[in-house]
């Protein structure tokens, strides 16, 4: 090890994770020594001080507003814009200056899957991957636009190969390989209760995803800003990994982003309770933000408006159109200004006899960045409203709420409405959709060019099992 590291180690309290340095093999050295010079020491030693040792909570606005979002549907005062936004999201689409952004640093495990959480068999027919899902969406925009769309795909350190592998193996469903560009997402190490980090093998940190917040300046470390920069790519249409429902492209969103001159943009939805787990889009002392479910206040959380409506209505359902530029100028300094949120968590750790330590309750620190802090630092970020039943869905638990079978029901209730919109009756059973239902994005990704499609059926029965192909 050269010295200069050993000293910084030192000089900053951290030494004890070079404890078993001198025992390791070379190679387990070399990993422990490649870790370490991973990390931004001198931001690791001021994030020990001021976010482990004391308990720092991130301050809330002293003011906290509802946000305004743009309506779903243009209203008299909105038609014009609209027009030309739908218009302006062609034409960027066209002129190849749009490319999607997927995040999927996460993995299946809450759901029992033992992978990346991309490879989960989503959908209510063919049980498709959900990166299948995104993929067949992309290319249909790909296609309609007459210019592939660059898609970059933020995985971690513990799924990128089998990620990579993943792909490879379905022949990138379709995709042509030369327009997907992986990369890995920054890591943290945990600390212990002082402030040390933590050793999660004798040759190795105890590291864990920094956040999807990380994804910003992952962007910038992997050359992907600079492969944006080339293909001209002006506009990031950024979505997460676990909801098959996402309009992965939305022409008259990103068109709304570009004509506002927003820096960052987002989707929301009325939430369905007053504490559901989305983040909340509020106007705190002054700037658009999104406080996240557990952070907001339960006693404003619960306020409705005198008909009755919940107050703070807008949930982030981490759908967003992010300008380049943006992203390039929160990485001029070279470290990404976002607060970091801490999460004391069990995380298990070599102590300082050699022994593995699985411990039983909270024993460590964790902290992630969060890709909405970003909203704030944006020049006129913007907000605007879509609909539940057409692009929120996720899976996110093994069973109940956010679940596969609750994301299967949506996403055959979904079809039906496209294909009853079309004209095809379909059976019902209890005013439900009574037949499992799936349309390849290939075929349709809206229920407007769905009308424009000769359909192979007049009718969905009882039972069936119906997958419209692309
Ligand atoms: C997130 C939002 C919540 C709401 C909800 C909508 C946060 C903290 N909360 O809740 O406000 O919008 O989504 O579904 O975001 N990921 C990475 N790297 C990481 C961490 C996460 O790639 O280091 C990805 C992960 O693969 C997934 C997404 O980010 O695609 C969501 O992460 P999560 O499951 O931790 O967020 P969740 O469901 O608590």
């Amino acid at each position: 090890m050269d010295t200069a590291l050993r000293e910084k180690l030192e000089s900053i309290h951290q030494q004890n994770v070079l404890r078993f340095y001198d025992q390791l093999n070379s190679e387990s050295q070399k990993k422990l020594e490649s870790q370490l010079r991973a990390l931004d020491l001198d931001h690791i030693a001021e994030l020990a001080e001021t976010q482990v040792k004391e308990k720092a909570a991130l301050p809330l606005p002293k003011n906290i507003e509802p946000a305004k979002a743009y309506p779903r549907e243009a209203d008299a005062q909105h038609r014009g814009l609209y027009h030309d936004a739908e218009k302006r999201g062609h034409e960027l689409l066209r002129q190849g200056k749009i490319g999607a952004f997927l995040v999927a640093g996460g993995q299946g495990t809450r759901l029992g899957y033992d992978g990346p959480k991309g490879e989960y068999p989503v959908t209510p027919v063919k049980h498709k991957p959900l990166f299948q899902v995104f993929a067949e969406q992309l290319r249909a925009y790909g296609r309609d636009s007459g210019k592939s769309i660059p898609w970059y795909i933020m995985t971690s350190t513990v799924n990128d190969a089998p990620t990579r592998a993943f792909f490879k193996k379905h022949n990138y469903f379709g995709y042509s390989p030369g327009d997907i560009f992986f990369f890995e997402q920054g890591m943290m190490p945990a600390f212990s209760m002082n402030g040390e980090m933590l050793l999660g093998a004798k040759d190795s940190l105890a590291l864990s995803p920094d956040g999807h917040g990380g994804s910003l300046s992952a962007l910038n470390r992997s050359g992907a800003l600079e492969d944006m920069r080339k293909r001209g790519v002006e506009h990031l249409s950024y979505f997460q990994v676990d909801n098959p429902l996402v309009h992965t492209i939305d022409p008259l969103f990103l068109g709304l982003h570009d004509l506002t001159g927003s820096e960052m943009s987002s989707k929301t939805i009325p939430k369905a309770t007053a504490l559901e787990k989305v983040g909340n889009f509020v106007i705190g002392d002054g700037k658009l933000q999104v406080i996240e479910y557990s952070d907001l206040p339960e006693q404003l959380a619960l306020q409705t408006n005198s008909d009755g409506t919940l107050r703070f209505n807008a949930g982030s359902i981490a759908i967003h159109a992010v300008r380049r530029t943006f992203v390039e100028r929160l990485n001029q300094s070279g470290r990404l200004e976002l607060p970091w949120h801490r999460a004391e968590k069990k995380v298990p750790y070599i102590d300082e006899n050699g022994k593995e330590v699985k411990p039983d309750k909270p024993n460590a620190v964790k902290l992630e960045q969060f890709v909405f802090d970003a909203i704030p630092l944006a020049k006129n970020p913007i907000v605007y409203t879509t609909d539940r039943a057409e692009e929120f869905s996720p899976v996110k638990n093994a069973e109940g709420v956010d679940s596969p079978a609750t994301s299967k029901r949506d996403q055959t209730r979904r079809a039906a409405r496209w294909l009853e919109s079309a004209g095809i009756e379909i059976a019902k059973k209890n005013g439900e959709p009574d037949a499992e239902i799936e349309i390849s994005p290939l075929f349709a990704t809206s229920a407007p060019q769905l009308r424009t499609r000769k359909l192979p059926m007049q009718r969905v029965g009882s039972g069936e099992k119906t997958y419209i192909e692309g």
